[in-house]
């Protein structure tokens, strides 16, 4: 069985930047890879890494899965599941904690960009988040994980991870292949583009557009979006962060390239280049927004989660009990 496999944190409700970096990706790469069964699940265990309002995080966890439909994933081809409502990722996180070197997990940048924002405390968990992650993703052998940019170091760790449990116990997992996104990998704040676009960022924050946002905010916040003094549209990441901000946005829904857009807005300003592209990213989320509205509330929701809970539970409990023998642990 091939896999494809992803998670996203339910830490509040899912960016602009979730959505092209990972959501939209995930629709595409399901369209083209038709041989691969494509596994998807709300990672809510590692949303706990941080505090959080049972209540909210409750609705947020709701909130993604209804939106991961929304985007236009094929159910047929999909197990879409909770991660905490398959206890086997704990007993595989353990394991791989029991893997993993302390060095190795203080090198991880998201773990000490995390300690910068909560400098009132640092959970144990946050570090060894990315040990968890190993485990969601070696619990079902997934050949491919696509991510965005932020979490390549941690795939890199899950191959290491991977490498080191098979040359010690003879062959067991399957390496896993990071699948970055192409275009949309890193999509920045869009009034501090030196920071990527989080959602765990202040709500009432404008640099952040949030997939539920009303459509007349998203077009507000791109309008007001930070660019420079040069009035040229022209893709250049060091001297004119802002507006490559914007293009990559605009490159990653229409698929015009750089280079097209750049021609097609020559000799005019900023102000038409947003306007244009104001109404481009409402509509393509005003569509993720109609559909979600009629799954949020729906039986078919925890119909396809409870489906998505027990052929992931099948799956990874089968996997467990083949390493707890390996490692000679328990009577497997
Ligand atoms: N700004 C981004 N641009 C492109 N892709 C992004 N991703 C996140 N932010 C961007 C991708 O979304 C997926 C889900 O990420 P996650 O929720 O597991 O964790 P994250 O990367 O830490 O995302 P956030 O939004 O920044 O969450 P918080 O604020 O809770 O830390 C991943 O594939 C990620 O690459």
């Amino acid at each position: 069985m091939n896999i494809v496999l992803s998670g996203v944190k339910p830490t509040g409700i899912p960016t602009l930047g979730n959505y092209l970096g990972a959501l939209k990706n995930f629709v595409k790469l399901q369209n083209e890879m038709t041989d691969y069964e494509f596994f998807i699940f709300i990672a809510d265990l590692h949303a706990i890494t941080i505090p959080q309002d049972p209540k909210e995080l409750r609705a947020n966890i709701r909130n993604l899965a209804a939106l991961y439909l929304a985007c236009g994933l094929n159910k047929e081809r999909l197990t879409l599941f909770i991660q905490s409502e398959v206890s086997a990722h704990i007993e595989m996180g353990n394991v791989m904690q029991s893997l993993s070197y302390m060095g190795e997990l203080e090198r991880m940048t998201q773990f000490k960009d995390k300690m910068i924002k909560n400098p009132n405390g640092v959970t144990a968990a946050l570090f060894t988040y990315p040990a968890l992650m190993a485990a969601d993703i070696l619990l079902y052998d997934a050949k491919f994980v696509p991510v965005g940019d932020d979490q390549k170091q941690h795939l890199e760790l899950t191959r290491d991870l991977a490498n080191r449990f098979n040359n010690r116990f003879g062959d067991t997992f399957q390496v896993p292949e990071i699948l970055l996104t192409k275009v949309g990998a890193r999509i920045k704040d869009l009034q501090d583009p030196s920071k990527k676009m989080s959602k765990s960022d202040d709500s009432q924050s404008k640099g952040c557009i949030y997939l539920l946002d009303p459509l007349n905010v998203i077009k507000k916040k791109i309008k007001s979006a930070v660019t420079d003094s040069e009035a040229i549209v022209r893709y250049d990441v060091e001297n004119k962060p802002g507006i490559s901000n914007l293009m990559t946005i605009y490159s990653a829904i229409t698929n015009l390239s750089f280079s097209e857009i750049e021609k097609k807005y020559e000799g005019k300003g900023y102000g038409d280049f947003k306007g244009d592209l104001a109404e481009i990213v409402a509509e393509e989320i005003g569509k993720v927004q109609e559909k979600y509205n009629q799954i949020i509330n729906s039986k078919e929701l925890d119909e396809i989660l409870n489906q998505g809970r027990e052929r992931a539970t099948q799956i990874a409990t089968r996997k467990i009990h083949k390493i707890y023998h390996k490692l000679g642990i328990g009577r497997f």
